[in-house]
């Protein structure tokens, strides 16, 4: 028997509020199995990614920031997240779809932050993209040379630091040296970069979070 509407909503939110501890705590397991427990109650997968699995990191973000905790916490929190996200995915992309275009995805040299850039794997994934991902601090000759021998439609770039969004203009420069330019959509993004930035780099596009990324993916290839 279903649960009557208003403990239904309280069911959620504590599944969810329990995502957002347990990314904290870096419990990757717990996480995964909470995220499918979710799913299987009928949870949409974008309110789980919202209100549990980035809500926890966003909250690990301020006590970070706050030096209350440190680089290994955060890491193992971000290995819990992405597991999560694994989990989440593993629902939402199937197998055997048709690919409506290629993308090479990284984040830029410099930079080993990987979530952001795996949401972007997951949205362009679920909306018919095939990804190669090239991971994170990724030179821009690496960039090049996966051009050259994978022919991608899009190359999409992440940048967390503001140290190191200036790899993303050095990456795109290292296209046009490479002559590989006019064959392929760049695609921008991550928490420091803005619109005039990726104009000012001669970036195609540039969006703020991972589904607006899949969205001016989509436009580049109809
Ligand atoms: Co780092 N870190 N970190 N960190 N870290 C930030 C980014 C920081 C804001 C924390 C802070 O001080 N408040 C700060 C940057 C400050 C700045 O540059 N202005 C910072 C710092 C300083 C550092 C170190 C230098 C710390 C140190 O060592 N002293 C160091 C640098 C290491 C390096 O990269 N060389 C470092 C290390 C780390 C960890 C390794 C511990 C870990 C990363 C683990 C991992 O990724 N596997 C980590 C984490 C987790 C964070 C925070 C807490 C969370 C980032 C995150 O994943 N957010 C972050 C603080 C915060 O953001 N609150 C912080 C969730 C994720 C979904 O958001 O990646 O922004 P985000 O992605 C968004 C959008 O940006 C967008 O879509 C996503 C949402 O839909 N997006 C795109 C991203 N890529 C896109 C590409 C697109 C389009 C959209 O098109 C191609």
């Amino acid at each position: 028997m279903q649960p009557p509407e208003g403990r239904k909503v309280e069911i959620e939110m504590s599944v969810l509020s329990d995502i957002a501890e347990l990314v904290q705590k870096g419990k990757a397991q717990e996480v995964s199995d909470l995220v499918a427990q979710a799913l299987d109650e009928g949870t949409p997968a974008q309110q789980i990614l919202d209100e549990g699995l980035l809500k926890g990191m966003g909250e690990l973000g301020v006590r970070f920031k706050n030096n209350e905790v440190f680089v290994p916490e955060v890491l193992i929190a971000a290995r819990a997240l992405n597991k999560g996200t694994e989990t989440l995915k593993a629902r939402l992309v199937g197998d055997d779809i048709k690919p409506i275009g290629r993308v090479v995805l990284a984040t830029v040299a410099g930079d080993l932050h990987d979530i952001g850039k795996n949401l972007v794997k997951l949205m362009l994934e679920g909306a018919g993209f095939e990804v190669i991902d090239l991971g994170t601090d990724v030179a821009a000759d690496k960039i090049v040379a996966a051009i050259s021998e994978n022919q991608p439609d899009i190359v999409a770039l992440s940048a967390l630091l503001t140290t190191t969004m200036a790899a993303q203009g050095e990456t795109i420069k290292a296209i046009e040296a490479s002559g590989l330019r006019d064959k392929v959509k760049i695609l921008v993004g991550g928490a420091p970069i803005t619109e005039s930035f990726a104009k000012e780099i001669g970036a195609d596009g540039y969006s703020e979070d991972a589904s607006g990324a899949a969205e001016a993916a989509k436009s580049f290839v109809s």
